[in-house]
C-alpha cells in the first residue's frame, strides 16, 4: 500500500513558524507517522486542547407542530413492533453529522402510539424518561407496574428495567423521550434484551405501586430506604411540579427564599433514597418564568435539551434569538450562552448530562 501524501493540514503546519524547513527527510517522517497509524501532538494540540469547549454540536431549534405532523404520519405509515421496538423520530444535531443525536450524549425524540398498540417489552442499560407535553390515555409498564401518562407528567424508565407501552384510549398519543443513548454508544457500554411482544398487565391505575410506594413528600418505607443509583419513583406528576412552582412564586412575592432569580421558579427532580438526580446519567427540571422575566445568561460545561411545556417567549442560545412556544425543543451545546425571555408565563422542561460531569469534577458553570 502506498502511503497517502501528507494532508494539506500537516503541510500547512510543516510550513508553520517554529517548525524545521521542509525537507525529503522530513516529509519520509510525516509518511513514517501516517504509516504507522500515529499522530503527532505538534499538529493537533490547538484542536485536542482549546482554551475553553469548541462543541462540535449546534445550538438548534425544532418545531413540535412539524414534530407531531411528521410523527402522525408515521402513526399512518409505519407500524410499530418487534425489531423496530418503538416509533420513535429522534432530533438529529446538525453538527453531529446525520446521528439521531440531540447532543453528543443526550437523546431525545417524539413518540407515538395509536389506538389499541404496544410498543413492545424491552430492557436496555440506557436510561430513558417520558416527558408529557398532551394528551393522555398510554400506559407505560415498568418491571410491571403500569404507570399511566399524562400532561405534565415526567416518568423514568432507568437502565435495565423491562418496559413496554400500550395505548388505551381512542386516540393517539405522542410524547418525548430522552435517552443517554449517545453517551452509552460512545462508551461502548450498551445492552439489550427482548421481553415479551406485548404487555401483560393491562390494568388502568391512575397512579403505579411504585408512587404508593414512594412518592409521599419526606417519606420512604423503611424497608428499603437505602441509598439507589436511580429514583424507584416512576412517575412525578404534574399536580405537584407546578405546586412546587406556585408555591416559590408565591414565597418570593411574600418576600421568602426559594426562587433561582427574581420571577423565576425551578425545581429538580430528585432520587428520594440520597437527594441526587433521578438517574446516573440525566438530570431533570421544570422552570417557571412569570410573564416579562429575561433569565441571566448562564453557560455550563455538559449540554441539555429544553421543551417549552406552555407560554411563549424568547430563547436566546449562542447569541442567536428565536420565538419559541409549546413542544418546541431546544438543543444547547456544552459551554454555550443560554437566556430565555418570557413573552407571556413560560414553564420549560430541561434535562441535562450535568450528573456525567459532576460525578468526574469537570462541572464548570458562569453567569454574566
Ligand atoms: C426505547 O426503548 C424507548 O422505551 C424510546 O419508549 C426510545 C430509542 C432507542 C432505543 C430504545 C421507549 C428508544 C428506545
Amino acid at each position: 500500500m502506498t502511503p497517502a501524501p501528507p494532508s494539506p493540514v500537516v503541510l500547512e503546519v510543516l510550513d508553520a513558524p517554529g517548525q524545521p524547513p521542509v525537507t525529503s527527510e522530513l516529509r519520509d517522517l510525516y509518511d513514517g507517522f501516517e504509516r504507522e497509524l500515529l499522530v503527532p501532538l505538534w499538529t493537533e494540540i490547538g484542536e485536542l486542547m482549546p482554551l475553553s469547549p469548541t462543541p462540535a454540536a449546534i445550538p438548534h431549534v425544532w418545531r413540535w407542530n412539524r414534530l407531531r405532523e411528521l410523527a402522525a404520519m408515521a402513526g399512518d405509515l409505519v407500524p410499530v413492533g418487534r425489531g423496530g421496538e418503538r416509533r420513535a423520530i429522534a432530533l438529529a444535531n446538525p453538527g453531529l453529522g446525520g446521528a439521531p443525536f440531540a447532543t453528543p450524549t443526550l437523546w431525545a425524540a417524539i413518540q407515538y402510539l395509536n389506538p389499541g398498540e404496544d410498543a413492545p417489552v424491552h430492557r436496555h442499560t440506557q436510561n430513558a424518561f417520558r416527558f408529557v407535553l398532551e394528551g393522555e390515555g398510554v400506559w407505560t409498564v415498568v418491571d410491571g407496574d403500569p404507570v399511566a401518562m399524562r400532561r405534565g407528567d415526567f416518568l423514568l424508565t432507568p437502565g435495565w428495567h423491562f418496559h413496554g407501552h400500550h395505548n388505551q384510549s381512542s386516540t393517539p398519543m405522542s410524547w418525548l423521550d430522552g435517552l443517554d443513548i449517545p453517551f452509552v454508544h460512545a462508551m461502548g457500554s450498551g445492552f439489550f434484551e427482548d421481553g415479551p411482544e406485548t404487555v401483560a398487565d393491562r390494568s388502568t391505575p391512575r397512579i403505579s405501586r411504585s408512587e404508593r410506594l414512594w412518592a409521599h413528600p419526606g417519606l420512604l418505607p423503611v424497608a428499603g430506604s437505602q441509598s439507589r443509583p436511580s429514583s424507584p419513583i416512576a412517575a412525578y406528576r404534574w399536580e405537584h411540579t407546578d405546586a412546587a412552582l406556585t408555591q416559590q412564586l408565591v414565597l418570593e412575592e411574600e418576600g421568602h427564599a426559594g426562587v433561582v432569580e427574581p420571577g423565576h421558579a425551578a425545581v429538580r427532580f430528585s432520587n428520594p433514597t440520597n437527594g441526587g438526580d433521578v438517574m446516573p446519567t440525566m438530570r431533570a427540571e421544570m422552570h417557571r418564568l412569570l410573564a416579562g422575566v429575561r433569565t441571566a445568561p448562564v453557560r455550563e460545561v455538559g449540554s441539555a435539551v429544553w421543551q417549552i411545556f406552555d407560554g411563549e417567549g424568547t430563547v436566546e442560545v449562542g447569541g442567536q434569538a428565536q420565538q419559541v412556544g409549546p413542544g418546541d425543543l431546544v438543543a444547547i451545546p456544552s459551554w454555550t450562552w443560554l437566556s430565555f425571555e418570557a413573552a407571556s408565563g413560560l414553564d420549560l422542561f430541561r434535562f441535562t448530562d450535568a450528573p456525567i460531569f459532576e460525578r468526574l469534577h469537570a462541572d464548570r458553570r458562569e453567569t454574566r
